[in-house]
């Protein structure tokens, strides 16, 4: 069952509710038949007066998020595998060439293929059942969920590494303080680096990303509210750059400090109490353009079961009325639903084409305008769900 939080995860402060996106389904539980997909539970975010990390308020356990029907695999996105390749090649440049890696939510194991190509020893952890295709693809798996007591076992049976790794984990942690612990653990104590990603509150706030809000991602950082968890945790954020990971994310590069906090947290331009007050009326505005756009004739598709389609599908209540299915190239979503809203998710080609396709996986618009020509030049339109809807 999950819990209420009512004060900070990482400093014990007061919290401040900034957005409310009423009850929704866990994102990544695609059901077999509709109403298969479990409860849903309120979801909404709020905003530390102490030490301003942002954070959900209601807390579903691990077990329920990522148990044996979790639906998000790496390999899944044409677009996310071409996307780790030159983020492994970015990441062993600062390494120095190839070192021992620890990937940290490895999921099927797709960063560590690559790294693995280049010449790596490598490692994953993850505790969901994609962590079962990593180790299918002959990478050594600890299916745990990445503590310091875990980090302990592992640098116990395995030594240290030059570099550990974690995409799109940070936000999905019990105790941000904990896991950034358990990375310091993993690190060699002289040269090693642990690079991760996750995506940018700033641009969330920025492009109305409300989207990113769902019961996997417990928190959603700034460089500012990172780098102060992570001196807290004894780590220094000694670089970080902008990606277009996820619509816009930090990637950080840290290293063991010398001095806990050694650390002088950025300014933050968005993420301020002043730049999360306006989110909700910008949602919910969001929301009525989107649904005065799909009030239109013709055939409209979703193009992506994405995890955060979950949000926006279930908080602007868009069933199969509405969009009567979603293609996905995932194959393991194929043939189910979608959770909440029960749209039926279909492989691609399998209809033929809609005048209009919603774009849930909005994050890869470039890519996939590459790719959907044919539509396009049919005079097929694609709706971009944010930062305020629009046709292109
Ligand atoms: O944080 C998370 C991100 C990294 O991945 C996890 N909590 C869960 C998951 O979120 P997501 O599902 O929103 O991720 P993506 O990568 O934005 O979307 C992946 C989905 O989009 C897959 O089901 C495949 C689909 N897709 C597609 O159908 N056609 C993706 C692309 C690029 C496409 O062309
Ligand atoms: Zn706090």
């Amino acid at each position: 069952m999950p819990h209420v939080r009512s004060e900070c995860a990482a400093c014990g402060g007061q919290l401040r509710e900034f957005l409310n996106l009423g009850s929704s389904p866990l994102a990544d539980r695609f059901p077999l038949k509709p109403g298969g997909e479990g409860p849903a539970y309120p979801l909404a975010a709020a905003y530390c007066l102490d030490c301003s990390l942002a954070q959900l308020t209601c807390v579903v356990d691990d077990a329920e998020l990522f148990g044996e029907d979790y639906g998000f695999r790496t390999a899944g996105s044409p677009s996310l595998v071409s996307y780790y390749q030159q983020w492994a090649d970015d990441a062993l440049k600062l390494a120095g060439g190839p070192v021992p890696v620890a990937d940290i939510g490895c999921n099927d194991g797709t960063l560590l293929r690559h790294f693995r190509a280049a010449g790596c020893p490598v490692l994953g952890v993850d505790p969901s059942v994609a962590g079962l295709d990593a180790v299918a693809a002959g990478i050594e798996l600890y299916p745990q969920v990445f503590t310091p007591a875990v980090a302990k076992q592992i640098r116990e049976e395995q030594g240290s590494f030059r570099l550990v790794t974690a995409i799109n984990v940070a936000a999905h942690v019990q105790d941000p303080a904990d896991f950034l612990r358990a990375v310091r653990i993993l690190l060699d104590d002289e040269d090693g680096l642990a690079i991760i990603e996750f995506q940018d509150l700033e641009y969330l706030i920025a492009g109305c990303m409300f989207d990113h809000v769902y019961h996997e991602h417990r928190f959603f950082y700034s460089a500012a509210t990172f780098g102060h968890v992570a001196a807290v945790a004894g780590l220094s954020l000694v670089q970080y750059t902008h990606t277009p990971g996820q619509g816009g994310s930090i990637r950080a590069v840290l290293k063991r400090s010398r001095d806990v906090m050694d650390f002088m947290v950025p300014v933050s331009r968005l993420a301020s109490i002043q730049g999360l007050a306006g989110l909700q009326r910008r949602a919910e505005f969001s929301r009525d353009v989107l649904l005065e756009l799909l009030d239109r004739p013709g055939v409209v598709a979703g193009y992506g079961a994405t995890a955060k389609s979950a949000t926006l599908l279930n908080y602007c209540n868009i069933g199969p009325d509405l969009v009567p299915y979603v293609e996905d190239t995932t194959p393991g979503k194929i043939g189910r639903f979608t959770p909440g809203t029960h749209i039926p998710i279909v492989g691609p080609g399998e209809h033929r084409l809609p005048d209009i396709f919603l774009l849930l996986a909005w994050n890869y618009l470039g890519d996939i305008l590459r790719r959907e020509t044919v539509f396009t030049g049919l005079g097929g339109k694609f709706i971009i769900p944010g930062p305020v809807p629009f046709v292109i």
